[in-house]
């Protein structure tokens, strides 16, 4: 049943986000982060046009090393072919409902094994960071893949604010629980809320960032607005959204996917073409937007920053 769709989404709710970053406590600390693209000038840009963005018009501002150079799957499919469960199973679901969340006031708790724990308002927890273009290779595990031009900042800045211990072994995230904005949590289809989980190593490299936005603009409700995990060397649904918790724990904690299907999702879930799933092959992928399917790499590409974390272990099984 869809009530409202994503067009009918009235500015004033578009401009929510933005109003909130403009609050007067954020202002007043902004200027540490005047030089670059921050959370401050990103928040305050107008956010109408993000609709109109497409992928052949498109520049990174905030260009990093870490880009790739493939062509950007335009942002009409990336905002309107998503998986997140919380609003539904079908990949339309999320561009339909998702206006449904509010994300102000937003608060992350970051606790556990930390010299520096702490509940942030958003702002507060994104304010220090410089923001960067992502542009990621990303490999959803059913089979598709797309080339997504995140903003974020490294999750190793969050994880360095908070100073964890050495009983830190593992970063455990997990998504808002909400269910009358998230209608998927009425359902029972997968265990609420959504949690997720890296080894400290994984989340201290510097490819694991934290997205604030896709293609220079606020991140859209559908993509896990306000805020992000992006991982581009394991399969999508590492990529846990809205995140309302970070907790620094010395056990491997539990992911949704695995708590599912725990023989066919893994805790690492790296990108393998190599471990078919136990329903499909890995092998190949189709890129959104392409018709013939496309060899899927090793660690999706990135095994020459990634590979060494996982030198010695048998990947068949920590798949
Ligand atoms: N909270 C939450 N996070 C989630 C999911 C979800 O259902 N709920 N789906 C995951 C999956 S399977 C994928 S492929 C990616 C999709 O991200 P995108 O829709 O922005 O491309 O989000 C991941 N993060
Ligand atoms: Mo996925």
């Amino acid at each position: 049943m869809v009530i409202k769709k994503q067009n009918d989404i009235p500015s004033s709710e578009i401009t929510d986000e933005k109003l909130y970053f403009n609050r007067r406590n954020f202002l007043k600390t902004a200027a540490v982060a005047a030089a670059g693209a921050t959370a401050y000038t990103l928040f305050s840009k107008k956010n109408s046009s993000a609709f109109a963005q497409d992928n052949n018009s498109w520049k990174p501002a905030n260009p990093s090393k870490f880009d790739t150079t493939e062509t950007l799957t335009p942002y009409k499919d990336v905002t309107t072919y998503n998986n997140f469960y919380e609003f539904g199973v079908d990949k339309s679901d999320p561009s339909e409902n998702a206006w449904r969340l509010t994300t102000t006031p937003w608060t992350v708790e970051v606790d556990g094994n930390v010299k520096k724990p702490a509940i942030y308002h958003l702002e507060d927890f994104v304010k220090p960071y410089k923001l960067e273009d992502r542009i990621y290779r990303m490999r959803c595990v059913e089979g598709w893949s797309m080339v997504i031009p995140w903003l974020g900042f490294p999750l190793s800045d969050i994880i360095k604010r908070a100073e964890p211990t050495a009983a830190a072994k593992f970063v455990a995230f997990q998504t808002l629980y909400r269910p009358n904005e998230m209608m998927g949590q009425q359902n029972n289809v997968l265990q609420w809320p959504y949690v997720e989980g890296l080894r400290m190593d994984e989340a201290m490299n510097p490819l694991t960032i934290l997205a604030v936005g896709l293609y220079g603009k606020t991140l859209p409700k559908q993509d896990g607005a306000p805020l992000r995990l992006v991982v581009p060397w394991k399969y999508g649904f590492k990529g846990i959204k809205s995140i309302v918790k970070i907790s620094f724990v010395g056990n491997q904690p539990p992911t949704s996917w695995n708590r599912y299907a725990p023989n066919e999702y893994g805790f690492y879930s790296n990108v393998n073409p190599n471990v078919d799933h136990p329903r499909w092959s890995q092998a190949r992928e189709r890129r959104i937007g392409e018709f013939f399917k496309r060899p899927t790499l090793m660690f999706n590409g990135y095994g020459d920053q990634v590979a060494s974390m996982y030198s010695g272990m048998d990947l068949r099984k920590y798949f």
